[in-house]
């Protein structure tokens, strides 16, 4: 495909998947830190993503479609869970190889990494860490294999950045709870076979469990209408006087710490992802501003696009030893939630910021998919959102280096 704007690329498009030329950028040096398992691992995945993502996301990005067909190949190459424990089916790999696979995942669209996110930090994490070892037994192996699809209840339709004022309950009843409430904004909910959900019991404490979506009484409306995460399925959770049986509920954990700390592994891995994200957009500008010609020459010998491109690749170095050193600080358990917060924030809004100016270099042609700049952007907008927005863990920064709580 030509980067010279005239339209044919976008009849080609239609007729079929164009040829993924995306190439990783290693400006530092960054792949002598890593070990080869690290290197295996993301060599896989991005193959995996060049073969199974690239020819189809446009497409499905598009309609607006989740490409649920890809959970069991996600599954194949050990997206799901890959530092937990191998006893459960899992991959026991270190977080830097967990971060390096969403890294690529994302490069592929961020909806991709969401799916894995989701799934293995967000239901099989907590499942991992706070279940019954015959609960982890029964549902860990068959989250890990794409068998059984899971979602995460946290966000309320009244209670998104502050959840602990949630309303969704459960009352004692037996041999089981009665749920009821509603949670909104559910990556994979229309599509999952169980929810971990997060509620407060009589005593207004928050407590976790495991719902099945055949319950009588639980559905999972789709939310219709995002211009972001297309290619990813959104829903909601409706209780309504749903019977959770006891052995479901989490024994020991209580309060917000429970759902907080597996924010912790999944904005540990976005912090990983958006790179991804960041060094797609970067490569597809770097190329084009080196095949565009205008006035005579590539727009690359302008010094303006030499500065856009030389602060992009800039600003990927710097998020990449972020991530790495934050890494190096999980496998030893010594990153912290403030660490944490500031490697999410910091880079997803460089890829956010990448991803616009690399729609500048790409023209007019950058507003079509023909190219991945535009999803890309329109994606970032949720990711700068989700797991907790720009501005909370600005605050949850300015918290930890001041000792002052704004949230209070
Ligand atoms: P606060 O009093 O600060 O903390 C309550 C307890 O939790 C502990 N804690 C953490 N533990 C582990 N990891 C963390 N990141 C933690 N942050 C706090 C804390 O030490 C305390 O423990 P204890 O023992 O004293 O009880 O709680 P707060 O109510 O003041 O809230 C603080 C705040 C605003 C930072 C928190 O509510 C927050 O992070 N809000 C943002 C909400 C959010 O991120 N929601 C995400 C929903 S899930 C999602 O978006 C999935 S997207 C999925 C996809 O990838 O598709
Ligand atoms: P609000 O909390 O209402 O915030 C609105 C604005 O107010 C933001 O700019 C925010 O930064 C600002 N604000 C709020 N409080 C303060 C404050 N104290 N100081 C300064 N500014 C403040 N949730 C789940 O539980 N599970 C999921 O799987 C999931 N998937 C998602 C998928 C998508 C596509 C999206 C969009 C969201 C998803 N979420 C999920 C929900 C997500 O975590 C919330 O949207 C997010 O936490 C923000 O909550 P909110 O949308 O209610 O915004």
């Amino acid at each position: 495909m030509q980067a010279n704007g005239k339209g044919n690329g976008l009849a080609t498009h239609s007729k079929g998947a164009k040829e993924d030329r995306f190439q990783g950028h290693d400006y530092y040096n960054i792949d002598e830190l890593l070990e080869d398992d690290h290197l295996l691992a993301r060599d896989a995945v991005r193959t995996w993503v060049k073969q199974e993502v690239s020819p189809i996301i446009e497409d499905y990005a598009n309609r607006a479609e989740c490409p649920t067909h890809l959970f069991k190949g996600l599954a194949e190459i050990g997206a799901f869970g890959p530092s937990l424990p191998t006893k459960y089916g899992c991959g026991g790999m270190d977080e830097i190889a967990y971060g390096i696979i969403m890294q690529e995942l994302e490069r592929g669209d961020s909806g991709i990494r969401s799916m894995a996110s989701v799934q293995g930090s967000l239901v099989m994490y907590p499942i991992y860490r706070f279940a019954s070892e015959e609960q982890k037994m029964k549902y860990l192996p068959k989250l890990a294999s794409g068998e059984l699809i899971g979602c995460f209840g946290l966000t309320e339709p009244d209670h998104g950045s502050n959840p602990s004022g949630m309303v969704t309950n459960i009352k004692d009843d037996g041999d089981a709870y009665i749920l009821n409430g509603a949670k909104m904004w559910i990556t994979n909910s229309p599509v999952a076979d169980l929810a971990v959900v997060w509620a407060k019991d009589e005593e207004g404490v928050i407590r976790g469990m495991v719902v099945e979506t055949g319950t009588k009484g639980f559905t999972t409306p789709e939310i219709h209408g995002k211009w972001s995460l297309r290619a990813s399925i959104t829903g909601e959770l409706v209780f309504e006087d749903v019977r959770v049986p006891k052995e479901n509920v989490f024994p020991e954990i209580r309060g917000l710490k429970g759902p907080l700390s597996c924010l912790s592994k999944a904005r540990y891995g976005i912090a990983w992802g958006a790179i991804g994200a960041a060094m797609d957009c970067y490569d597809s500008a770097l190329r084009y501003s080196q095949e565009r010609v205008q006035f005579g020459k590539p727009i690359g010998q302008f010094q303006l696009t030499q500065k856009k491109l030389a602060e992009m690749i800039t600003e990927i170095t710097k998020a990449q030893l972020l991530a790495w050193r934050l890494g190096t600080l999980a496998n030893v358990g010594k990153a912290t939630p403030a660490q944490i917060s500031m490697a999410k924030r910091n880079n997803v809004h460089m890829a956010l910021e990448i991803a616009r100016e690399a729609r500048q270099i790409h023209g007019g042609m950058g507003i079509t998919n023909e190219y991945p700049v535009m999803r890309h952007m329109m994606n970032l907008e949720t990711v700068l959102t989700y797991e907790g927005t720009h501005d909370i863990h600005l605050l949850i920064t300015g918290m930890d280096v001041t000792g002052f709580n704004a949230f209070k």
